[in-house]
């Protein structure tokens, strides 16, 4: 890696290169420039300028099944407009339908061409999807060795899901018939006889029929043989052919509002060989180069600190020698103040980076960065520039998450009191869709579908699907004890009643807001180990029909507790005959365990004074988790799912914070002592908040470590640009990033001398700016642009809630990072969290913090 070193010193030869595009514009169309036809790549996807086809690197996993990531993917001028080309089961598949398992996928250098073999288990039947490019399109080819299963007749057709949202206000022509893109979904319904229905995931519904024995499916908006797409936009214009059967264009917002819009091909009965066939053609922009972006933070940069952009090119760009920064005055103009050259930093993932250093400049001030013809979003340098980049997170996000409770703001109630109707024994030997599973008992004093008393308080809605997840949870609990202890935030702008059940947002109550949110979270967790003696993994709605509610919480369920003695959508006005209360999920867990007792240990130290009664059950709770652990062996109910010890380590330091009692300090260090050998990355979050409690000797044991720590942070810088940890798994990896920058934040308290600063700040810029794919904040409302578009459990609506934080870049395979601002219901990237949103309260006040100094 001792290249990046030398590209990072090296300055930039100055180039100055124009292309004149409008020539190429000029050719006929029977001339096909060599530069337009597709070409299987290295990386094993299909690429011309402006245009890309990636086939089946991105699969469908188990867990979410379609996330709308998967299959045939189209990125058309640097956006995947695409997604989802497969042989489907549905016109415009959710995401629990059936989806097709890869038996083996062939990339054929040879003859530049992709095939894969996709295989319906439940059907026995397979799929052979052959992708090549032909002219300056691409040839989707769908053979079958059997004929179609009779089952499947009519149901079964090659699909490719075009964005709404990169549609909408565009136009189409399906065999010279026009139409505009709908902007909302108002197709023609048909209504099918449930016996039809082809199983979701599980034999679960996610659609409700009250009772009617039925289902809906959208009937197409237009059909034909050939369909061409936004033919009035050079950026998004495709034309597709049907060699063989008609083409239908569907709107899968009909049945569920993250639907797409669906073209498709039914696979005829009784035939074999080729079935379907598509000659896909994109317009290409000739010579067409993404324009840069200006990665920086929204929020700007305090006077005396490290400020680096990274510009984000095109591979085919050729960089620019210098930059230039810009102050803006009261006149609106705008005077250059800095120049100078940017620095090589080089190729990752699928684009080309270089930086532009201008730390030196320490002005107060709004300013620009200007890089050619383009220009940041303005942001400030001041001393003051943080001081309120935490509070809509406190004051607006949290209280919204809160269940169990009505949450107004001024004229706006976000929703009523959520499952008040909370909750039931969850049955045994059932795997849920979100991931909670029971084994054969529920290691409880409760039957199956009794009702547990006390569960219906506290607790938020723990992401954008309203369940009560108690590892979330904990953590959340302890982010917030964090910020109290180290930062004692005061702040009060919310009213929080717990006998009325409401919240009041901008009302100040006198009760700093940041204890009532520990106190919000620890009853839920309390209520637990109330009920069960225990901790159990979460409480979540039984029918996948209720979870992908969209909208006012407190009509998820319908509140009133479940009386079996009623029918079904009956209701004495007390009770109810539907079974839509809560389940809790009641396997034992040690993990689990641990991590409550982690919390509400902490959470007993931020509670004295403020609610003692609640604090001293918080405690005696803890330390009854540590005896009862220590009588058994070991429980872990999902094996597997949770890395990094048991929780113990965690319990043992909390405790030992509150009670001094040696016993817990031993235990501390004789597990993390062998984790930090083992992994002393993972590790050392647990290592540091340790530091202001132990003696001498610990802190001289840790500076080894502290310094391989500070050495891998270091090599992050040659692995990309950023020089943050950037992750590539299944959902975005902003909140590794908050919670590394939280760890530099306290090693930089306790080794001044050898941590600097530089890796806090590296941290809050990339959430705030500084990243892949754009540079927009990910926390909605803070910085002069940030997300407006998330997954909140508003986002039927493409909108946010103040203070989210979003997961960030997600990385398609192989080298595609994505952000999707016009589109909220990629989870992946848009999903707030509550124990992300409680750590960024962390982070940014650990950056006030910094400033000070
Ligand atoms: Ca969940
Ligand atoms: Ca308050
Ligand atoms: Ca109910």
């Amino acid at each position: 890696m001792k290249k990046d070193a030398f590209l990072k010193s090296k300055v930039i030869v100055p180039v100055v290169l124009f292309v004149i595009a409008t020539s190429f514009m000029l050719l006929s169309n029977n001339v096909i420039p060599e530069d337009s036809r597709l070409k299987l790549n290295d990386r094993e996807y299909f690429e011309t300028r402006g245009f890309n086809v990636l086939v089946f690197e991105n699969r469908y996993n188990g867990m979410f099944f379609d996330e709308k990531t998967a299959g045939i993917l189209l990125i058309h001028h640097g956006v995947r407009t695409a997604t989802g080309g497969a042989v489907r089961l549905k016109p415009t598949p959710e995401q629990w339908d059936q989806i097709p398992f890869v038996v083996e996928r062939n990339v054929n250098k040879e003859n530049n061409s992709i095939d894969v073999l996709l295989r319906y288990e439940d059907f026995d039947f397979d799929t052979r999807v052959y992708v090549q490019p032909r002219g300056t399109g691409i040839l989707f080819t769908v053979t079958i060795d059997k004929p179609l299963p009779a089952k499947l007749e009519g149901r079964a057709g090659f699909n490719l899901e075009f964005l709404p949202s990169a549609y909408f206000e565009k136009t189409y022509l399906m065999d010279g018939r026009t139409g505009t893109f709908p902007l909302y979904p108002s197709s023609s319904m048909e209504v099918m006889p449930a016996n039809t229905q082809l199983g979701q995931f599980a034999d679960h519904s996610t659609f409700d029929d009250r009772g009617r024995s039925e289902y809906v499916e959208p009937k197409p908006i237009s059909e034909g043989q050939t369909l061409i797409l936004a033919p009035e936009d050079p950026e998004h214009h495709i034309q597709i052919q049907s060699l063989d059967g008609n083409l239908m264009l569907l709107d899968g917002r009909n049945v569920a509002q993250n639907g797409w819009f669906v073209v498709r091909t039914l696979i005829p009965a009784n035939k074999t060989g080729k079935v379907v066939e598509w000659l896909l053609t994109p317009n290409t922009i000739p010579n067409w180069t993404r324009t840069p972006v200006i990665g920086h933070s929204q929020v700007g940069y305090y006077p005396d600190q490290e400020k680096i952009a990274v510009i984000e090119l095109d591979k085919n760009d050729t960089p620019l020698s210098t930059a230039s920064l810009l102050k803006l005055n009261e006149r609106g103009e705008f005077t250059e103040k800095y120049n100078d050259q940017v620095k090589e930093w080089g190729p990752f993932m699928r684009y080309h980076y270089i930086k532009f250093d201008f730390s030196s400049v320490s002005d107060r001030g709004i300013y620009v960065i200007q890089y050619g013809d383009q220009r940041s979003d303005p942001f400030q340098i001041g001393t003051h520039i943080y001081d309120n980049a935490w509070q809509p997170t406190l004051d607006i996000w949290f209280p919204v998450q809160m269940d169990h409770m009505f949450v107004n703001e001024a004229y706006r109630v976000w929703h009523g009191a959520a499952h008040l109707d909370d909750a039931l024994q969850a049955p045994v030997n059932h795997q849920h869709f979100d991931g909670y599973r029971m084994g054969d008992s529920t290691e409880t004093r409760y039957t199956p579908g009794e009702r547990i008393p006390g569960l219906n308080i506290g607790g938020w809605f723990d992401a954008g699907d309203y369940d009560i997840r108690t590892g979330s949870h904990c953590n959340t609990v302890i982010h917030f004890v964090d910020s109290w202890e180290h930062f004692g935030i005061k702040r009060d702008e919310t009213l929080v009643d717990h006998k009325q059940r409401y919240v009041d947002i901008h009302h100040p109550d006198g009760k700093p807001d940041i204890l009532q949110q520990i106190e919000h979270g620890t009853l839920a967790l309390i209520a637990q180990h109330r009920a069960f003696g225990r901790a159990i993994p979460g409480i979540i709605v039984p029918k996948l029909h209720q979870y992908h509610h969209l909208g006012d919480g407190s009509t998820m369920t319908d509140n009133l507790n479940y009386n079996p003695n009623l029918k079904i959508y009956e209701s004495d006005g007390y009770s109810s005959g539907t079974p839509d209360d809560r389940w809790a999920f009641t396997n034992k867990s040690s993990r689990n365990n641990y991590t409550s007792a982690t919390a509400l240990a902490a959470a007993s130290r931020a509670l004295r004074g403020y609610n003692d009664a609640l604090a001293d059950e918080c405690l005696t709770t803890a330390k009854k988790v540590w005896t009862d652990e220590h009588k058994q062996p070991q429980q872990e109910s999902r094996p597997g799912f949770m890395f990094g010890g048991t929780g113990e380590m965690e319990a043992a330091l909390q405790l030992y914070i509150c009670t001094k009692n040696k016993q817990y300090a031993t235990r501390f260090e004789e597990l993390l002592w062998p984790a930090m050998e083992k992994g002393f990355n993972f590790n050392m979050k647990n290592a540091v908040r340790a530091v202001p409690y132990m003696d001498k000797a610990y802190k001289e044991k840790l500076l080894p470590f502290v310094k391989k720590y500070k050495a891998s942070n270091d090599e992050i810088l040659k692995q990309n640009p950023y020089g943050v940890i950037i992750t590539t798994g299944g959902w975005a990896g902003n909140e590794s990033v908050i919670s590394w920058a939280v760890t530099n934040y306290l090693l930089h308290k306790a080794f001044p001398e050898l941590m600097g600063p530089e890796y806090t700040y590296r941290g809050i810029n990339y959430i705030l700016g500084c990243h892949p794919s754009s540079d927009i904040s990910f926390v909605s409302g803070i910085g002069t642009r940030s997300k407006k578009i998330a997954y909140g459990n508003n986002r039927a609506d493409y909108t946010f809630i103040a203070g989210g934080v979003a997961p960030g870049v997600l990385v398609l395979k192989p080298d595609f990072p994505e952000n999707k601002e016009d589109w909220p219901f990629l989870w992946g990237e848009n999903e707030y969290v509550i124990d992300i949103c409680a750590e960024y309260i962390l982070l940014a006040n650990a950056v006030l913090d910094l400033g000070k100094e």
